[in-house]
């Protein structure tokens, strides 16, 4: 870490800044060189000409300087805010690395950030999930943990096993005949609350893991029901071809929308039907397998026909994903009605929403489908979510080790307690200090964006 790095950390495109980003000891060397200023000021917003060695005038830009260690890094920090486009940001990089700078490798910025105790583990984890996150309440819940609420959470963890441990040594000194008679009880009583805040913040970051993802909504229905004028309808764009003929639709068509604080991909499916040809069977099959991927199904039938073998064959097929959210959404209310809607509604007891009738051709579906979907989509999340695998296992590893150390405490080994106690605060650790291996920082860092 004794050489300086550059990246642009804007996302490249025809934005309307870019940012190129310096950090390390020869940062305000390279600032100098590529401004032909001499003096910046830390922390204050300065206009500068950015030159290239040849003298050529480059761009006209903001430049912030921060000084070591009261920047982002730790380390001496320049940004410098040029304009966006695929080219100037490029040319300013370019001129920083003749300078004297190294090009930075992902996440390069937050490591040594990191390294230089600016950010723990909990807080590098919480910036990359707030970049990731598809979903308002989760980035939110990020922001809070990126300001350390992990970090507080792993500390009153800590405390709480801390005093177990104490407990128990004071303890360890007594003779057998000494020792409190529910001792196995006393200690278990002082351990409970922090198992279960454990368990708890468990379950929910797992059920709460897919609002990091984002959702996926597939539309399936039999040919002809108007899947694909409801996709368009969601995305007010004629996206999908629309026609009376069954079967236009082959492959499937993606978008993604904004719907209840979620990211959500939509997908327009093939219809399914049997007997199809073969492109068209390649695309039932992909209807099928994207409908077992989503988070969300909604489930179109054509009020203006009865029902039919096919609409049957979409209901098994429904009967199979009830662990989803499914929304019933009966199409073609503009049309003389000939669908036994009791009978339908008969045959799938599991769907607990009642079901949305529409027209897809003529009426304004979103917000009725964001109405119908909103309860499913609640989004209040805890202070305290672990979004990550690596976190959710150091989570499992202290709550087994809390487990294992209940066993000894029965047979009054207090030694053996403690043991098992200090491993639970050993993979608790996990979460927030550093790994004991430099490869699993290797591995967190590299899924940054470069200039992160
Ligand atoms: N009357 C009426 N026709 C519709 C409605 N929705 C779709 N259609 C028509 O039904 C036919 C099939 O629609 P399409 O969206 O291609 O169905 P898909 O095969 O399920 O994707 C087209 O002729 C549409 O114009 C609706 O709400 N009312
Ligand atoms: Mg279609």
């Amino acid at each position: 870490m004794t050489d300086t790095i550059a990246a642009i950390a804007t996302a490249p495109g025809q934005g309307a800044i870019a940012i190129v980003k310096i950090s390390g000891k020869d940062c305000l060397k390279i600032l100098q060189a590529l401004t032909h200023r001499p003096h910046f000021a830390p922390r204050k917003a300065i206009l500068v000409d950015c030159f290239e060695p040849s003298g050529d005038l480059l761009d006209q830009a903001l430049a912030l300087y921060f000084q070591a260690p009261h920047s982002y890094t730790g380390e001496d920090v320049a940004e410098i805010q040029c304009h966006g486009g695929v080219l100037v940001a490029r040319l300013i990089l370019e001129a920083c690395l003749k300078a004297g700078a190294r090009l930075a490798t992902s996440g390069e910025f937050s490591k040594r950030a990191f390294f230089n105790g600016r950010m723990d583990l909990s807080q590098i984890q919480a910036l990359q999930q707030l970049i990731e996150s598809q979903n308002a309440s989760m980035a939110k819940a990020m922001a809070k943990q990126l300001k350390g609420g992990l970090k507080d959470f792993v500390h009153s963890v800590r405390t709480a096993l801390l005093e177990l441990i104490a407990t128990a040594e004071v303890l360890i000194d007594y003779a057998e005949e000494d020792l409190p008679e529910n001792l196995p009880e006393m200690m278990c009583a002082k351990m409970r609350p922090t198992l279960e805040k454990l368990q708890h913040t468990l379950e929910v970051s797992k059920a709460k893991q897919a609002q990091l993802e984002g959702y996926t909504l597939s539309i399936v229905g039999k040919p002809n029901v108007g899947k694909s004028s409801l996709l368009n309808a969601l995305l007010l764009q004629e996206r999908a071809i629309v026609s009376p003929l069954a079967g236009t639709t082959r492959d499937t068509i993606e978008e993604v929308i904004y719907l209840n604080g979620s990211c959500v991909r939509l997908v327009d499916t093939a219809g399914i039907r049997e007997g199809a040809d073969v492109i068209e069977s390649l695309g039932i099959a992909r209807s099928k397998a994207r409908m077992q991927e989503s988070q969300i199904i909604l489930a179109l039938f054509d009020l203006s026909h009865a029902l039919d073998d096919q609409d049957m064959h979409i209901l098994d097929l429904l009967a199979k994903q009830q662990d989803k959210i499914i929304l019933v959404v009966l199409n073609k209310s503009d049309c003389v009605k000939k669908l036994d809607t009791p009978a339908l509604l008969e045959k799938l007891p599991f769907i607990k929403a009642p079901p949305l009738v529409l027209s897809a051709k003529g009426s304004p579906c979103l917000p009725l489908i964001q109405e119908a979907l909103a309860p499913f989509m609640q989004t209040d999340l805890p202070d305290v979510i672990l979004p990550a695998l690596s976190q959710q296992e150091a989570l499992e590893a202290t709550i087994a080790h809390l487990q294992e150390a209940t066993k000894p405490l029965a047979r009054l080994e207090l030694e053996l307690f403690a043991y098992h106690i200090k491993d639970a605060l050993e993979s608790l650790a996990r979460l927030t200090s550093p790994y004991n291996t430099e490869e699993m920082l290797g591995v967190m860092f590299s899924k940054f964006c470069l200039g992160k």
